[in-house]
């Protein structure tokens, strides 16, 4: 089987292992304490610190995507994001991930140097698919049913597995259709968004089944709502269910998790990739 790669512009990622992907959030309620300047130098350490513990990506978001979340413009999520990008760029090797759905925000973090666009609307805004094609970057399509300010309200399926599989394979074809080739691609189920606890835990049991013609899926649960009303914990105390969740994505296929905890997700991860390597290699004879 060839060894999953994933083209980030100019670097290319080995996906033979899980990978951890490190949050990193740059709303004001994050690093704002000292102003902008401060904000920027707060967000470099703490993402730096996160590649230390082994991250290989960092997502830098500009844009609150939680439930109830207010959006904020394209010139305000630049201000945020693109000294960060600036910044780690000449700092450390990692790929440089963007949180967005914004055409004026692919075309700014591209030109900074990101290497990977993370669209929780799967390039559904105007202008943004043509604008992710333009870049060498790859890209992440995730699954959202409605959007993030009503999306929690009464999330519905047939069957959500099947669902989350059609919306995610019509992107990747509107992708190809629009110039992105498939080693740029990864997609991602969407876990709590527009789904509620019973639909989060059938698409984690059969994960397996979302991804067509071999793309890697990418999957986030790290601190999420799920967590807390599997475990009872509040926002602060969602470590050891975050990375019981993340062992169990990449038990069942995920490549890349996306995380908070970097340490404690990367360590389990290693857990994983030691077992499902002597495995494979065991299977081989
Ligand atoms: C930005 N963001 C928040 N949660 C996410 C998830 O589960 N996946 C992706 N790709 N992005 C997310």
């Amino acid at each position: 089987m060839p060894v999953p790669m994933l083209r980030c512009g100019d670097k290319t990622l080995d996906l033979s292992s899980p990978i951890v992907m490190g949050v990193l959030n740059v709303t004001p309620d994050s690093f704002s304490d000292g102003g902008r300047f401060l904000a920027t130098e707060a967000a470099v350490e703490h993402a730096l610190r996160m590649v230390e513990e082994g991250a290989a990506i960092i997502d830098i978001g500009g844009e609150s995507t939680r439930p109830g979340a207010d959006p904020v413009s394209a010139d305000e999520e630049l201000r945020r994001v693109l000294p960060v990008i600036e910044r780690l760029r000449q700092v450390t090797q990692a790929i440089i991930s963007v949180d967005t759905s914004k055409p004026e925000v692919i075309r700014g973090a591209a030109a900074a140097g990101a290497g990977l666009i993370n669209d929780v609307r799967a390039l559904r805004e105007p202008g943004a698919l043509k604008a992710a094609a333009a870049a060498e970057c790859a890209v992440c399509l995730m699954h959202m049913q409605g959007d993030p300010r009503t999306m929690q309200q009464s999330p519905s399926y047939v069957d959500v597995v099947k669902e989350v599989k059609a919306f995610l394979d019509e992107r990747a074809q509107s992708c190809r259709a629009a110039g992105v080739s498939s080693d740029r691609l990864v997609i991602d189920p969407g876990f709590g968004f527009g789904k509620t606890l019973e639909h989060n835990l059938e698409l984690l049991r059969r994960l397996g089944e979302v991804p067509t013609d071999g793309l890697p899926l990418l999957v986030g649960l790290s601190r999420k709502a799920i967590v807390g009303k599997l475990t009872g914990g509040g926002a602060g105390e969602r470590v050891y269910g975050s990375v019981a969740l993340a062992v169990i994505a990449a038990l069942n296929g995920a490549r890349i998790i996306r995380a908070h905890d970097v340490a404690a997700t990367v360590d389990a991860l290693r857990t994983v990739a030691a077992v499902m390597g002597s495995a494979r290699q065991a299977s081989r004879g």
